[in-house]
């Protein structure tokens, strides 16, 4: 494959939706280019490109694919192993999980913003109650489902790394109370195409990023 034919990820550092893209794009194997833009600062041949103004966008040939949920099963299609079950109701119920994951990376980014106590604990509370129904869900294999890598842990991973970097630095870990998850978290962290899906220095920034804000989180 010639670089021109290469996908191109353009990208955030920071973003988890990004992040699930990456993870697909190393699970599978397949070359690709990332560009990182800023999206304090978005370039304008950004703006004309991206529909909603939002990273990741993958360029593929003359096409510009957006929506990390919609770029992952187009990477699953085209390349590889299918990461999604066949049966269309069990793929169902795949796309359902991908679509919560989302709600928790919103909940996620909310707890490094909120500023009051009260805020917080009830960001958080609503947080810890969403992680009941998944620990229900989850295999204990350290997988979504069975043994193998699916799209939905690739749609995890981010917010599974993110929340380990929190208790990590600052000790306080909404996930600790699920023994699923946090198996579930263990081994997801441990594979290559996770540990390899954001820059080196992405800890720092993380929580570079969480102490700049100057939240509740921040002075914990
Ligand atoms: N539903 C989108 C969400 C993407 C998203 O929210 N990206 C954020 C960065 S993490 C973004 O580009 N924000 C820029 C903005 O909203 O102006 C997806 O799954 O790709």
């Amino acid at each position: 494959m010639t670089s021109l034919e290469q996908p191109i990820l353009i990208s955030f550092k920071l973003c988890p939706f990004v992040q699930r893209a990456v993870i697909t794009l190393l699970h599978k194997k397949i070359d690709f280019t990332i560009e990182y833009i800023n999206l304090q600062k978005k370039p304008d041949w950004f703006l004309e490109i991206s529909p909603l103004g939002k990273v990741p966008l993958l360029r593929v040939k003359d096409r510009v694919l957006f929506e990390s949920a919609v770029i992952n099963e187009y990477l699953d299609e085209t390349h590889g192993e299918p990461m999604l079950p066949k049966d269309p109701l069990e793929k169902a119920e795949h796309r359902a999980w991908i679509e919560f994951s989302s709600s928790l990376f919103n909940a996620q980014h909310q707890l490094t913003q909120a500023r009051r106590e009260e805020t917080y604990l009830k960001i958080e509370e609503d947080l810890t109650k969403k992680l009941a129904p998944l620990e229900r869900k989850i295999g204990n294999e350290g997988f979504f489902e069975g043994k193998s890598f699916s799209l939905v842990d690739s749609a995890f991973a981010p917010f599974l790394m993110r929340s380990q970097i929190v208790a990590d630095n600052i000790g306080i870990d909404p996930v600790s109370d699920y023994k699923k998850i946090v198996k579930w978290r263990e081994n997801l962290l441990s594979l290559p195409e996770v540990k390899k899906s954001v820059v080196k220095d992405f800890e720092d920034l993380y929580m570079e990023g969480i102490f700049e804000r100057g939240g509740y989180l921040a002075d914990q």
